[in-house]
């Protein structure tokens, strides 16, 4: 096994975005892309001599591969250790579990999410810290500076490594440790949900249905769900991944996962179901008749996780991401919680969850999760709904509708315009901060423009600022409308626009989002000249 040091240049554009760096396969397939971006993670965090990484990806078209150089890379930069999920499988949430009890140096993410998989579709690869993370903005900072200066990376002349039988093997004096991916994330789940309570639920009769979308949460649902909870055989739908995901997408929304939003607005709905998406950090609720938005979900779960026993005396505060719904706000008032506002991207929640400001945190992309790992986990969040469920013994639309009822509604959507030109996506923003000034105090579609800002976020734990995080305006009587440029995706650029009407009429539990939301949808297009400017007169995806 020989050594390498190979002669390498900057590739341009190796720029980690919301959640590490993500690029069209082609792109991460192409000469060095791989190997440069690498390097510079390991360069960018001081070096891995003698350290110890989790690695593990999603399973797209790609992993597998780039799996085996990655090994090869560690090794020829004297990496003591590697924890790798067998078959180089592990969800986004079971490697932050790993990384955290394992008491590991960090890890490597291999994953695109809810972007598609494929030779024609997408790869992503990010590096997590020692606290279980995704990296924050210091370190993703560095890892960029690294990749515009990068001359050489070290790899290993080597045989592949066989990933599929567990225990410890040696390459070039790197112990390289397969591990089961749900194993260790399963008895997790354990101490933190009443198994005994949802397996009684189960035993009565109750309905459930989970849709893994083809992507890495089939065998964690089947472990939990059906082994451990006693769920019937069929529970789990296209619970077999595969790399390209069934050639979908494998997103958890009502676009996306349709046939299960289907089966459960049809006459043989489940009790309760929910969806997943590629490397299981986000979660989708559906009860009969019924989608819940992400916004409402976490609102919800706040508002109940005392009854799971984890969460039992109390949460310490929560947090969403600046376009979520101030739902959870809602929650935080009345039950005197600390509430805070971060940027969009899992990474921000971080400080606020290691310094114990926070229990539960959320977003309104359907990522949801608690402190007891450093990442969103979508099974998580289903299984505290499988527990609220048990203890309240009643159908998810009356609990949903009781929460209204109690905590006030607030309507939500989000409309995203995709792949629209980066020079019109510009135009838009800067079209829009020259106007906030003047928006501030005036009238806009028969409303008072509250607040118009940019928003910045200033972390309360280590002091430093975000800026550019997205612009909103706040509108007399609870609207509120959000513009932000979407930071995963990996052609042109995307539009995401934000809507929320809050109400505290009790009236609302019967009202329909689409007609309530309708003008605040036609007051951003006017507000920010969508259709003059990118000539798109609708969103090609309403989440
Ligand atoms: C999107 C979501 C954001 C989420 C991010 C990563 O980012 O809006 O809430 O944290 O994806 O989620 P953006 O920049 O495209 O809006 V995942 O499940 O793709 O890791
Ligand atoms: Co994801």
């Amino acid at each position: 096994m020989e050594q390498m040091t190979i002669k390498t240049t900057p590739i341009e554009g190796q720029k980690p975005g919301t959640s590490g760096l993500r690029k069209p396969t082609r792109t991460f397939m192409s000469a060095h892309y791989l190997e440069n971006y690498v390097q510079a993670i390991f360069n960018g965090i001081g070096g891995v001599a003698g350290k110890t990484l989790v690695l593990g990806g999603d399973g797209r078209f790609f992993n597998d591969r780039a799996i085996q150089v990655i090994l090869r890379m560690a090794a020829a930069n004297g990496v003591a250790h590697m924890i790798v999920g067998q078959g180089g499988i592990l969800s986004t949430p079971a490697a932050s579990n790993l990384i955290i009890q394992h008491k590991t140096d960090g890890g490597l993410i291999l994953s695109a999410s809810h972007n598609p998989g494929g030779i024609d579709a997408d790869f992503g690869l990010k590096y997590n810290v020692p606290a279980g993370g995704p990296a924050p903005e210091d370190v993703t900072a560095e890892i960029f500076a690294q990749t515009t200066t990068l001359s050489e990376y070290k790899i290993l002349e080597a045989q592949d490594v066989d990933l599929s039988t567990l225990g410890s093997s040696d390459l070039a004096g790197m112990r390289i440790e397969i591990v089961d991916p749900v194993h260790d994330w399963a008895d997790l789940m354990e101490t933190l949900f009443d198994f005994d309570a949802i397996r009684a639920l189960f035993a009565g009769g109750f309905t459930f249905r989970f849709d893994a979308m083809h992507a890495v949460t089939g065998p964690y649902a089947e472990d939990v769900f059906v082994n451990r909870l006693g769920a019937p055989q069929g529970t789990v739908l296209n619970g077999t991944p595969s790399p390209d995901f069934g050639g979908g997408h494998p997103d958890p929304n009502p676009i996306w996962a349709k046939p299960l939003v289907d089966l459960v607005m049809g006459p043989d709905a489940p009790d309760f179901a929910a969806a997943s998406d590629g490397d299981g950090d986000r979660n989708m609720i559906l009860g009969k008749g019924l989608y819940v938005t992400p916004s409402d979900s976490l609102a919800l779960l706040a508002a109940n996780a005392h009854l799971a026993p984890a969460y039992k005396d109390g949460l310490a505060g929560v947090a969403r991401s600046m376009p979520t719904s101030r739902a959870v706000d809602r929650v935080a008032t009345a039950k005197g919680l600390d509430c805070y506002e971060t940027p969009t991207g899992w990474k921000f929640f971080g400080n606020l969850l290691d310094a114990g400001r926070i229990t539960i945190c959320g977003e309104e992309s359907a990522g949801t999760s608690s402190d007891h790992v450093r990442e969103k986990d979508g099974l998580w969040a289903i299984l505290l709904w499988l527990n609220i469920l048990a203890v309240r013994k009643k159908p998810v639309l009356d609990l949903v509708r009781a929460h209204w009822a109690e905590f006030g509604r607030n309507f939500y959507a989000r409309y995203d315009y995709e792949g629209i030109e980066a020079e019109s996506a510009n135009t838009l923003f800067s079209g829009l901060r020259d106007a906030l000034p003047g928006l501030v105090g005036g009238e806009l579609g028969g409303r008072i423009v509250e607040t118009a800002d940019e928003f910045s976020y200033h972390d309360p734990v280590d002091g430093s600022v975000s800026s550019a995080q997205g612009i909103r305006l706040t509108l007399s009587g609870g609207g509120r409308i959000v513009f932000r440029l979407s930071g995963t995706g990996t052609v042109g650029a995307t539009l995401r626009v934000y809507l929320e009407e809050a109400t505290d009429d009790p009236a609302a539990v019967d009202w329909d989002q689409t007609e309530v939301l309708a003008p605040l949808a036609a007051l951003a297009d006017d507000v920010a000249g969508i259709a003059r400017i990118t000539g798109r007169t609708a969103p090609d995806v309403i989440a």
